[in-house]
C-alpha cells in the first residue's frame, strides 16, 4: 500500500512539486509508482489562462476549490469550472483552462507522468518513451 501526506511531500519531496510560471502541481503518485496512472493536486493562479492538449494523455480533472471555465477548442463550447465538476479529456481534447478564482484540482493522467515533462509549444506532454529516451 502506498500512503503519503501531501504536506510532507511540499515539506520533504520537492522533486514530486512542479511549477509552471502560473501553475504548481503536486504528484501524489507517478509512473515509477506503478499503479498505471499519475495522481495530481494542482494549483491554477487566479487570473491565469492555459492552453493544453495532452496529445499523448488522457486526463480527468476534479474541482475541488475555485471557479473558471474550460473551452473546447475543437467546437467553442465553454462549460463552468466550479467544485464539483469533472472533465475528462477522453479525445485529448485541446483546450483552455481560465482561473477567474485560484483553482485547486484533482488530476489523473493515463499512461502516469514520469514526473519530468514540461509542456511543450503545443500544450503537450511528452510520450512517456520519449520522456525516457
Ligand atoms: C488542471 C490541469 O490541466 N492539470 C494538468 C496537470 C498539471 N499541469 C501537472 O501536474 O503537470
Amino acid at each position: 500500500m502506498i500512503v503519503r501526506d501531501f504536506n510532507e511531500i511540499v515539506q520533504n519531496d520537492r522533486d514530486r512539486v512542479v511549477s509552471d510560471a502560473h501553475w504548481t502541481s503536486v504528484r501524489l503518485l507517478l509512473a515509477e509508482d506503478g499503479m498505471g496512472f499519475s495522481f495530481h493536486i494542482t494549483f491554477l493562479e487566479a487570473g491565469s489562462e492555459h492552453t493544453f492538449e495532452y496529445k499523448n494523455h488522457f486526463e480527468s480533472v476534479y474541482c475541488v476549490q475555485g471557479a473558471g471555465s474550460i473551452t473546447d477548442l475543437a467546437t467553442g463550447e465553454t462549460h463552468h469550472i466550479k467544485p464539483g465538476v469533472m472533465y475528462a479529456l477522453n479525445e485529448h481534447d485541446r483546450h483552455v483552462l481560465r482561473a477567474d478564482e485560484e483553482l485547486v484540482m484533482a488530476c489523473v493522467f493515463n499512461p502516469p507522468v514520469t514526473g519530468d515533462e514540461v509542456h511543450r509549444e503545443d500544450g503537450s506532454y511528452a510520450a512517456p518513451e520519449e520522456v525516457d529516451a
